[in-house]
């Protein structure tokens, strides 16, 4: 893995591309997107002596990258669409929206496309294979995103906020769209986003803060010439833009002295602006919504509900095929801290769940995973079972603001799949990736999934942990989250481990073995094995030496950076774990509690309501509970701290030590190594801090020592 001056290629270096580049290729089909295949062949072939053609068949060929609408299909190509088409019957199964057919016939690679997304996707899926893609027959897949909108929501400031900075929770430098106020101006380094972002599936970017500002106010009007010039650097790619919009758009932007979404000069307002948006940007995507939220204007000032409100947005994006995103995340942020009736956890459902069905079918009501923000482990969102009338989208950070701010290694997928994996309404109902997909209605248990028709659902939304860092993410192993949240948006049920070997084989191995094969043997292997021993488990270890049990939050107020077990606790923000001397947890059941559990369908309401069956990850996000309940692990509460605890300061010090140990085996670049090392110093200084502060604090609390009789401070 080298640095090439002044951006790291992350998972496309161009040793990627060797296997593709040093064969002949044939690509067939026309647009824009087409273009950029064929430009992309053609780079790699002047760097690896392969050889490029465009539409002309004087073959031998063996690649051929093809819309299956291209005049003459050759030979190999032809037969990969007549048995595909024979195996769908006479009734014929499109390759559909954004899909390919990748198969490997008399020696020739063939990728087949229904659109030229779906040739821009296949090309990179040839990458991935490398040299495994021209090495053996290969009966034809069928491959199309399980979701349609796979979208990354940048928060990021055109001005530098004084608290917030440049990018809000950002860890990984400044914006790479804009700096002081103004566009950055470096394209290159926005085309270089958008190629990794279509190498890993991701075809829609939000490009500025939800919450919004004086100056990103404006992006929708008189400085929208900003927005349109990053859709132009974007759409070779595939890349839809979005853009965050104030509610209160209309008053700030010099229309009427409203934004009451029932008034008629303001939907007149939202269609004018909106023509002319679509004006300067024809594909433009539509909007994200942050309303009454955190100090966002919303319909709330008008005696409006959120459906009014996102439908008048939606109204005026309709003719133009625009969404309007519409965040689900409403609490109120200013509550009494001694009012024990009010749950921050419900408030979603609280607001949202009774207006199914009253959104217009472009608003997509986009919902954070769990039902308070972004914490290392909440359960999932009842919301997203709350409103089968609505499309609702997935909301993931990638960005990682509670789970290590990007210095902690923390590889989020396996998280993220078992949120995915998720099925509100029991075994055999639907999982929430079916929801996002907009396939909760189609019979569940299908043996192919890959078959099945992609969803026009919400889809899944990531916050970007991109910025402008030469690794793009701070922590060079944050890179994998990213690449994990595109795949996942793709293929929700794809293994995380998986996809961490996609990533590592695309980002380390060409370096080590000159090629894109999976590396087998020495050095190569011991690296992966060694990224594997650091970052599988990661997400869990973060959990060991944090907040226990579910409880949540526990970090500094405001920069949500290290431990603070009471910093939130007597905040207008929300009270997170109300320990005593006696015992520690949210009581959240019907019985005695706020009534949190009854947002959920059964099983799940009765799960969670039930002391003995709760899962111990989430018992205290459920349950107050004494110090020496006993887990159905067997320990207890206050041993289970303590046990976690130590054991997750351990293993980040054994990680520390794996990593440690790839010195000097030039497997990875000695920059990279020195910059992870140092990473580690800091995690492992801030998981003994966590450590420390957390043991002593609830054995200061309880009165019980460790069972071990390790020190506790
Ligand atoms: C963009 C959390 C973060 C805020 C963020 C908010 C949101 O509260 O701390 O910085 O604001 O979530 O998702 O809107």
């Amino acid at each position: 893995m080298t640095i090439p001056d002044p951006v790291h290629p992350a998972w496309l270096p161009p040793e990627a591309f060797r296997a593709v580049g040093s064969r002949r290729t044939l690509v067939l089909g026309d647009g824009l997107l087409v273009e950029t295949v064929h430009d992309e062949v053609a780079q790699a072939c002047a760097r690896y002596g392969g050889r490029v053609r465009r539409g002309a068949e004087d073959g031998p060929y063996d690649l051929v990258l093809a819309l299956i609408t291209a005049e003459s299909l050759p030979g190999a190509a032809g037969a990969v669409l007549a048995e595909f088409r024979g195996d769908a019957g006479p009734a014929g199964r499109v390759i559909g929206a954004e899909g390919y057919l990748l198969a490997r016939r008399d020696g020739v690679t063939v990728v087949l496309a229904g659109d030229s997304a779906g040739l821009l996707y296949g090309l990179f899926h040839v990458v991935r294979l490398g040299e495994r893609a021209f090495a053996a027959e290969r009966e034809a897949e069928h491959h199309r995103p399980a979701m349609r909108r796979r979208m990354l929501d940048h928060w990021d400031n055109v001005d530098v906020h004084p608290v917030m900075g440049q990018v809000e929770r950002g860890y990984a430098g400044g914006s790479i769209f804009w700096r002081d106020g103004a566009p950055r101006g470096d394209l290159a380094r926005v085309r270089a986003y958008a190629r990794l972002l279509a190498a890993c599936g991701v075809n829609a970017i939000s490009v500025n803060n939800v919450n919004v500002h004086a100056t990103e106010a404006r992006l929708l009007t008189d400085r929208l010439g900003d927005v349109a010039a990053i859709a132009d650097v974007l759409r070779p790619y595939g890349i839809r833009v979005h853009l965050s919009v104030s509610f209160a758009s209309p008053v700030v932007l010099g229309g009427p002295p409203t934004a009451d979404p029932l008034d008629e000069d303001v939907r007149t307002w939202w269609t004018g602006v909106t023509e002319r948006v679509y004006e300067t940007i024809p594909d433009f995507g539509g909007y994200v919504v942050k309303a009454d939220s955190e100090g966002q204007p919303g319909p709330f000032a008008y005696g409006r509900d959120h459906a009014d409100g996102a439908n008048v947005l939606a109204e005026a994006l309709a003719p133009h095929d625009g969404v309007v995103h519409w965040r689900a995340f409403v609490y109120n942020h200013r509550q009494d801290w001694r009012d024990r009736t009010t749950d921050r956890a419900r408030a979603a459902h609280d607001h949202f769940a009774p207006l199914d069905g009253r959104f217009r079918d472009n608003v997509i009501v986009q919902v954070k995973h769990g039902p308070i923000d972004f914490q290392t482990r909440e359960p999932v969102s009842p919301v997203i079972a709350a409103m089968p009338a609505t499309r609702l989208a997935v909301e993931l950070q990638v960005t990682q603001e509670y789970t290590g701010q990007q210095r902690h290694v923390c590889y989020l997928a396996p998280m993220w799949s078992e949120v995915l994996g998720f099925r509100p309404w029991g075994p055999d109902g639907a999982a929430v990736a079916d929801i996002a997909a907009g396939t909760a209605d189609v019979a569940d248990g299908a043996e192919d999934r890959h078959g099945r028709a992609p969803g026009d659902g919400g889809g899944l939304v990531g916050v970007s942990n991109v910025g402008d860092d030469p690794y793009w993410t701070g922590h060079p192993l944050a890179q994998a989250n990213l690449y994990a949240f595109g795949r996942l948006a793709w293929v929700p049920w794809a293994d995380p481990a998986a996809i961490l070997d996609e990533w590592i084989d695309l980002t380390f191995a060409p370096a080590a073995t000159g090629g894109t094969e999976p590396a087998a043997t020495g050095e190569s292997e011991r690296l992966r094995r060694t990224l594997h021993a650091i970052m599988d488990g990661s997400w869990r270890t973060y959990e060991r030496y944090t907040a226990p049990l579910g409880v949540g939050f526990m970090v500094r107020p405001g920069h949500h950076y290290g431990p603070d077990v009471d910093g939130y606790e007597y905040t207008p923000w929300g009270t997170y774990h109300f320990a005593d001397r006696d015992g520690v947890g949210v009581d959240r059941t019907r019985a005695t509690g706020t009534g949190f559990t009854g947002q959920y369908p059964p099983p799940w309401s009765g799960t969670y309501e039930s002391l003995a069956d709760c899962p111990d990850e989430l018992l205290l996000f459920f349950h107050h509970v004494p110090y020496g309940h006993v887990l159905r692990s067997g320990s207890t509460v206050i041993q289970h701290v303590y046990d976690t605890h130590f054991a997750g300061a351990e293993q980040v010090a054994e990680a520390r030590r794996h990593w440690a140990e790839l010195a000097g085996t030039g497997v990875v670049d000695e920059r990279l190594h020195a910059r992870v090392l140092g990473l580690f110093d800091e995690q492992l200084r801030c998981a003994e801090e966590w450590r420390d502060q957390i043991n002593a604090y609830f054995f200061r609390k309880s009165g019980v020592p460790d069972a071990q009789g390790r020190r506790i401070p």
